[in-house]
């Protein structure tokens, strides 16, 4: 007890947090109905507590076409994000598919066309990563002056999985690519055959075939049964409930990579074929939405994430940009995944803007918006990494900085 009192006075943190006499009942023994009853009984497939109820946010459930959640990243602990709280992005819907109908086909630039079942798949060599997916147009939000309120409204459009599957290397190679072969089309299996060209490159470096999330089967909103992972590449070319690869010489020039998911430049020509995402970060805890108790001390948290490779450094700024400290990063530290940062902070009870900036192992920093604008322009939708600034009010609440 007198380790756990001496650590909070260290940290501050009695002035804004119940004391033990506090939460004590008359008898003097902390309160819970629990020790003293029999408790549920085991059940088949578990559930959080009845206490819980952090959720996604969602948007436009009546129109599957336009329908995304997101992913509440302030509620969210260490890297993984759980299979129930995935942010989804569906352009026509979450088809309901039988994992012993569905069919993977694999033609065109091939030594021998093949159509593989699910169960094929899971005979072949299988590798389990842990992979965070983003939608290019996560952040979309935050390239005007009106930015995001909360993290789920400004980043909730990025989630990270341990995925289970087939390297795709090794699907090719029982198919046998021709020497032309340089392109591959991903076609997903739901209504609007969502279908894009992939570089044989990334194919046979590091895509997965997945079919297994977090331990378990892919969830029907992430692809069941059947999942193209390009680890770090935009959500978008991730496909979903994959159903055939076609293997030509050239980029197909999909809907899906013309109409949508360029980006317009001030010249006016547009940028194809933005795959990587760039290293990004963004504070977690405390963000908009919350409410500091009151001055002391607090642990600032966020999540960190590069396309391009792992997380080196992520810096912390609890005065609007001016100055800088190095944050933790606590392990595990995969690439192309989340990284979970932390920094102690003692707020002083005046109004501060806290910022966040990463560096991945490529020795790329993370931009801020302004800077990107520069480069630009504000008519790119897509791929905005920039800097994200949360200001605590002296009152504690916390929101968007203004810009
Ligand atoms: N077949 C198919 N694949 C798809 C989509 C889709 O609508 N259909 N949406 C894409 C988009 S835009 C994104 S951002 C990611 C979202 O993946 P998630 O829903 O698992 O988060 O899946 C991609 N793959
Ligand atoms: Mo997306």
């Amino acid at each position: 007890m007198s380790d756990i009192a001496n650590r909070r006075r260290f940290l501050g943190l009695a002035g804004t947090l119940g004391l033990f006499g506090a939460c004590q009942s008359p008898e003097g023994t902390p309160s819970s109905e629990a020790p003293s009853r029999l408790g549920s009984p085991v059940s088949a497939y578990g559930e959080r507590s009845r206490f819980e109820t952090v959720a996604r946010a969602m948007r436009t459930v009546k129109n599957p076409e336009v329908s995304s959640s997101r992913t509440p990243l302030a509620s969210t602990h260490g890297v993984i994000t759980p299979s129930s709280l995935h942010f989804e992005r569906h352009h026509s819907g979450v088809p309901d598919i039988d994992p012993e109908k569905h069919r993977l086909v694999i033609h065109g630039l091939v030594e021998r066309p093949m159509l593989f079942s699910v169960a094929d798949l899971r005979r072949l060599p299988s590798v389990s990563r842990v992979y965070f997916v983003e939608c290019s147009g996560n952040s979309g939000g935050e390239w005007g002056p009106n930015r995001g309120p909360t993290v789920d409204a400004s980043h909730g459009l990025a989630s990270c999985s341990e995925w289970t599957g087939v390297p795709l290397k090794t699907v090719l190679e029982e198919v046998g690519l021709q020497p032309e072969a340089k392109w591959l089309l991903a076609e997903g299996g739901d209504a609007c055959r969502m279908s894009r060209s992939v570089p044989l490159e990334k194919a046979l470096d590091d895509a997965l075939v997945a079919y297994g999330q977090n331990g378990e089967a892919i969830r029907p909103s992430q692809g069941y049964p059947l999942r193209l992972i390009l680890p770090g590449w935009e959500g978008n070319a991730n496909v979903k409930w994959l159903h055939r690869i076609l293997v030509g010489d050239q980029p197909f020039m999909t809907k899906d990579e013309t109409s949508k998911y360029t980006e317009l430049m001030p010249d006016g020509s547009a940028w194809q074929f933005t795959f990587a995402m760039d290293a990004k970060s963004v504070i977690t805890e405390p963000s908009g939405g919350q409410t500091l108790p009151g001055p002391g001390f607090y642990e600032v948290r966020g999540l960190a994430w590069s396309g391009r490779g792992r997380i080196e450094k992520v810096e912390v700024s609890t005065d609007g940009g001016s100055t800088w400290s190095e944050a933790l990063l606590q392990e595990p530290r995969f690439p192309k995944a989340f990284t979970r940062f932390r920094f102690p902070w003692q707020w002083t009870g005046q109004e501060s803007t806290l910022l966040s900036r990463c560096q991945d192992d490529t020795g790329y920093l993370q931009p801020t918006v302004e800077e990107l604008i520069a480069t630009r322009g504000t008519s790119s939708a897509y791929h905005n990494n920039g800097q994200k600034a949360w200001t605590v009010t002296s009152g504690g609440t916390v929101g968007p900085a203004s810009v």
